[in-house]
């Protein structure tokens, strides 16, 4: 039986979710649109099946079908990113960097990365996460006037601090990461560089990013944002440190692999090996400068000044007076969606910071170019003058509704 037949309420639910997809303007930095056929492996038998353990090493019997699934995906996984090592099993991101954490050093080592607040992520050592807690974490930010990474600084700090993991990556900042200068850092303190590229893998996979493999350890991601796969982990690293990683990932931290979710990854990386995804790679940066400069025209303060990956973070204190809280609930009205960010050195608290952050991935899956970036800036900007004039807003979101119809979901 179908869905609908035997729960038409998680079914209604499901497509109306499908339809909010459709009919809005995805803008949140982390999102993306799978394609149908991640989509087909993610709901497929394979969920049915028990594989804990790795190809060749199973606890239980039957695995003929996943153990080719997952070395597939493994494969594809080193070809795309050029490692020596590929873990396909990290339910998420931050499962990713908990099990490289574990795998790399003991409770109460000293780690270094960049403080959530300047564009890092909580996995990185944030009090609130295991990573500040069961690690001594020290954290640097960007420059104060120039909202970049500020290589002095963080040697400074590495050498001040002496960590046994430097994190390099963030979640919130525009600018391109050039990973050999964290390895000089890395190396001139003794420690391990470890890349957290969960935003910007899909960039890196198209080569239109600086590339992390040959200067780190250990590499993580999320599958799911610029990569275009379905949710979930990977930690890519030396052939030296795949047998730490691995038993980390299991059995320390997981029980049975995902194994659909690794046959989604195992057909992403697939399609980002493809000449295709190169040209969506290079779009999104072209949206993202596109839209950076739609909103500079128009005197929008833009953190570090403008973008070069596939996101940009608009402070919207010093542009318009408004809070990110209020002008996110503004644009979501207006069929705009996007997440309140903070920017650095943000005087505001994280629940009603000073900034949004805008990014161009699920947009440009959708095949959505420069035009529609330039109109998107113009709708943005409409919508935050009529915050409090709902019919205004209603009728930007009519009108988004006719460009969403212009870009179907993107089919491969
Ligand atoms: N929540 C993700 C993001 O939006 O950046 C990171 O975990």
């Amino acid at each position: 039986m179908t869905l609908d037949e035997t729960d038409p309420e998680v079914h209604e639910l499901i497509q109306s979710e499908e339809r909010r997809q459709r009919d809005q303007v995805r803008l949140i930095a982390s999102e993306n649109y799978a394609s149908e056929a991640v989509r087909e492996a993610t709901g497929s038998v394979l969920t049915n099946k028990y594989s804990e353990g790795y190809p060749g090493k199973r606890y239980y019997r039957g695995q003929e079908n996943t153990d080719s699934v997952e070395n597939l995906a493994r494969d594809r996984a080193t070809e795309l990113f050029g490692a020596d090592h590929a873990n396909v099993q990290p339910y998420s991101g931050a499962i990713a960097n908990l099990a490289m954490y574990h795998a790399l050093i003991d409770v109460d080592d000293t780690i270094l990365g960049m403080g959530l607040p300047y564009g890092g992520h909580l996995t990185h050592g944030w009090g609130v996460n295991f990573s500040g807690q069961l690690y001594d974490a020290h954290h640097y930010a960007v420059d104060e006037e120039t909202e970049r990474l500020d290589f002095d600084d963080i040697r400074e700090k590495a050498k001040e601090v002496d960590p046994e993991i430097v994190m390099c990556g963030a979640s919130a900042y525009p600018r391109e990461i050039p990973f050999a200068k964290f390895a000089e850092i890395a190396e001139e303190v003794d420690a391990h560089l470890v890349a957290d590229i969960a935003h910007i893998s899909g960039l890196v996979a198209a080569g239109v990013h600086d590339d992390p493999v040959p200067h780190s350890d250990v590499v993580t991601t999320t599958t799911h944002k610029t990569l275009r796969g379905p949710r979930g982990g990977m930690i890519l690293c030396r052939d030296e440190l795949a047998s730490d990683i691995d038993r980390a990932v299991f059995p320390t931290l997981q029980g049975g692999p995902p194994m659909h979710a690794i046959a989604a990854r195992a057909v992403a990386f697939r399609e980002a090996d493809r000449p295709a995804f190169r040209e969506y790679a290079e779009q999104i940066v072209a949206n993202s400068r596109t839209l950076a400069d739609a909103f500079r025209s128009r005197d929008y303060r833009l953190v570090a000044g403008g973008s070069d990956n596939h996101l940009l973070l608009i402070d919207l204190m010093a542009s318009r007076d408004m809070g990110g809280k209020k002008a996110s609930g503004v644009l979501e009205q207006a069929g705009l969606v996007c997440n309140a960010n903070a920017i650095p050195y943000d005087p505001r608290s994280p629940m009603d910071p000073s900034g949004i952050r805008l990014g161009t991935a699920a947009v440009t899956t959708r095949g959505m170019e420069e035009d529609a970036m330039r109109q998107i800036a113009a709708w943005i900007d409409r919508a935050l003058d009529a915050a409090d004039d709902d019919d205004e807003l209603d009728s930007i979101r009519r009108e988004v509704r006719e460009l969403c119809r212009d870009y179907p979901l993107w089919t491969p």
